[in-house]
């Protein structure tokens, strides 16, 4: 297996945070050394003004759920991200479909699917989670639940968006391509003051997918898992293959075993490569945090990279990845 050398950017020295302070580890083995202290937070790919709302509130004492709702709702709004909320690549038949879950603390989740016309599925994946019986509501049901409870239903498609999408209609090729635009869900990671996890992802899914199709970010164990005594894991990148190897839970799993995070995410991709012989094809990122603070990141092509925010400092780190 190839080595890492995952971080690039160490210096991670900035305002020291009154109150409890445990001593955060980049995972790298050679750079096993204290470089900053909880809270912290870790999302996905480089929104950086996501990880800056989540830093932000995190240094305030805002609890870990809020704060990675409050991060992700920065790309749910961004009409530039054509990959989450608002200004989301539509399906093959022009509808923006959005998939979001979110897990607290203490294991609570929920989670919407196929869910239309609303800029915030994440809102409504916490409503999910907190004031129902359920925990994953879908398509109408989804949508009328975000309805009856005050969300205003918005047309999601942009110009921009519209333009993308007549263009691929006159070829209609459906393929996927690595790293660029169609892989961009915001999936994040929080630690906060008092050493609580908490985990929430958003996207609008692979762009042109078929109508119906949903992908890992709103699948419990897929694209978003975590235990509070252990750590969590979100995914990012071709979600068929991230629903099929269960890659966040097994991270989890695999650090509830000892592994530390980065060994945990290199597993879970090669787990993912070893079963699917057209791996060359695909982008899968994994990112994970222990409950000690460690990070790790892995993906199975360059490219991928983690905004790590803690101390007033938003720092976006390349991962290391299997080719
Ligand atoms: C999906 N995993 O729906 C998402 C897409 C993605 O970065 O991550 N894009 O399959």
């Amino acid at each position: 297996m190839k080595r890492r050398n995952f971080i690039k950017k160490a210096s991670l020295a900035g305002i020291a945070l009154p109150l409890v302070e445990h001593n955060l580890f980049l995972s790298h083995s050679k750079l096993k050394k204290p470089t900053t202290t909880f809270p912290v937070s870790i999302t996905t790919w480089n929104f950086h003004e996501a990880g800056r709302v989540s830093g932000e509130l995190l240094a305030k004492g805002t609890s870990a759920l809020d704060a990675v709702q409050g991060g992700v709702m920065v790309e749910e709004a961004n009409l530039d991200n054509t990959t989450v909320g608002n200004g989301g690549s539509p399906d093959r038949s022009g509808e923006v479909t959005l998939d979001a879950s979110i897990i607290g603390p203490d294991g609570n989740c929920g989670s919407v699917a196929y869910l239309k016309d609303i800029q915030h599925p994440i809102l409504v994946a916490r409503k999910v989670m907190e004031d129902t019986p359920h925990a994953f509501l879908t398509g109408e049901g989804a949508y009328n639940f975000a309805i009856q409870n005050g969300f205003e239903p918005q047309n999601l498609l942009t110009q921009k968006s519209d333009k993308k999408w007549k263009k691929w209609l006159e070829e209609e090729q459906y393929k996927p391509v690595i790293n660029i635009e169609n892989h961009d869900t915001i999936g994040m990671l929080a630690i906060d003051k008092t050493g609580d996890i908490a985990g929430a992802c958003s996207t609008s899914g692979l762009a042109y997918k078929m109508p119906g199709r949903v992908g890992d970010s709103p699948i419990i164990g897929a694209g978003l898992y975590l235990d509070n005594k252990v750590g969590g894991a979100v995914a990012t990148g071709m979600g068929e293959e991230i629903i099929k190897n269960v890659s966040s839970f097994l991270i989890v799993e695999l650090m509830r075993q000892g592994k530390t995070p980065q060994q945990a995410c290199e597993i879970a991709i090669e787990r993912i490569i070893k079963r699917n012989p057209k791996h060359t094809e695909i982008q899968v990122g994994l990112l994970a945090i222990n409950k000690k603070g460690e990070v790790g990141a892995y993906s199975i092509h360059p490219g991928f990279s983690f905004v790590l925010s803690s101390k007033g400092q938003n720092d976006n780190i390349q991962s290391e990845s299997y080719f």
